[in-house]
């Protein structure tokens, strides 16, 4: 399966691991875990991974890398849970000498540089990670096991959505066998700073209702900025929204910045994806976003609209 990007490796004796934006446990799961998997089986090259990870976790997974441009130039990118180059969160990426990438997202067939191992059945990148290891007989240490049981239950909501279970716990299995310990892993991970209490305040003094099944909610930049938070946090949240009886699909709307609009959706049991897709962003079948241009009362009519039009071909 990952045959075309161990030929990369192979080829390059400098490897830079690069990430999305904002990046999750999987993200950061997956950079740490390939860049340690890495070290251990080639120690002459030099492997980092780039990016600003997940602090929290820096004491018990490791930190982050810090790499000249010059070196990038030079080296291997291999891009981790991410479609292409656009959404990296370090844009040098894009300087590398060459290119291979492993993710889980739908392939939207915008990564023509190299190489790459999409599987959209995967539950993570460090899904994917792990596999790629078993395949090549690469040795995980506990460090690495750490990481990409994080990634894995990061990005099922702690194991709660899988399209392969019997996969999913099989690889969660053996990353415990390893010595891995979810209990430290979670307690750390729900550790939050104080100002989510505000956030969670401000989303649940702020919910509409949409009789067609919507529940959603909507924080303009001025109203963010009084919270002192970011649009991604505000859309950080849709958990929140979730398991409300008679709204299968729940979304939170932000303004961004630079006055457009970034959405978060979640649902049960309907494609958001497709919805997503038709704003110009991605993700998987039932947790997706969007961000686009304009944060205008017609674009949330239209989101909504689609919303309801999805809701009820799902109910015929
Ligand atoms: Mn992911």
């Amino acid at each position: 399966m990952f045959e075309s990007i161990v030929s990369k490796i192979e080829q390059y004796d400098s490897i830079v691991i690069f990430g999305h934006l904002n990046p999750d446990g999987d993200c950061y799961g997956s950079q740490i875990a390939l860049r340690n998997i890495l070290r251990l089986k080639y120690p002459h090259k030099k492997i980092y991974a780039v990016g600003s990870g997940l602090k929290k976790f820096f004491d018990i997974i490791g930190k982050m890398d810090e790499v000249s441009d010059e070196f990038i130039t030079q080296s291997l990118a291999i891009v981790l849970d991410s479609n292409d180059l656009n959404r990296l969160e370090d844009k040098r990426a894009a300087t590398a000498k060459d290119f291979a990438k492993i993710d889980h997202h739908i392939d939207t067939f915008t990564f023509h540089e190299g190489p790459e191992v999409i599987d959209d059945k995967a539950t993570s990148t460090c899904e994917l990670i792990y596999l790629f290891a078993q395949e090549n007989n690469l040795e995980i240490d506990l460090v690495s096991a750490s990481a990409l049981y994080l990634g894995m239950m990061t990005d099922t909501a702690r194991f709660q959505f899988a399209t392969n279970f019997v996969r999913m716990f099989e690889i969660a299995k053996n990353l415990c066998a390893l010595g891995v310990d979810p209990i430290l892993l979670n307690k750390t991970n729900n550790l939050v700073p104080e100002h989510t209490l505000d956030i969670k305040a401000f989303i649940y003094s702020r919910i509409i209702k949409d009789k067609r099944g919507i529940v959603y909610a909507v924080a303009t930049k001025k109203e963010r900025e009084a919270l002192g938070v970011t649009s991604q946090q505000i859309v950080g949240n849709t958990s929140l929204l979730s398991y409300v009886s008679g709204y299968p699909i729940w979304l939170i709307l932000s303004e961004t910045d630079v006055g457009g609009m970034q959405c978060e959706m979640r649902s049960s049991i309907h494609n958001v994806q497709r919805i997503a897709t038709h704003f110009g962003g991605g993700g998987h079948e039932f947790a997706a976003g969007f961000t686009i241009k304009e944060f205008k009362p017609e674009k949330i009519e239209e989101l909504l609209n689609m919303c309801a039009e999805a809701i009820k071909k799902g109910n015929e």
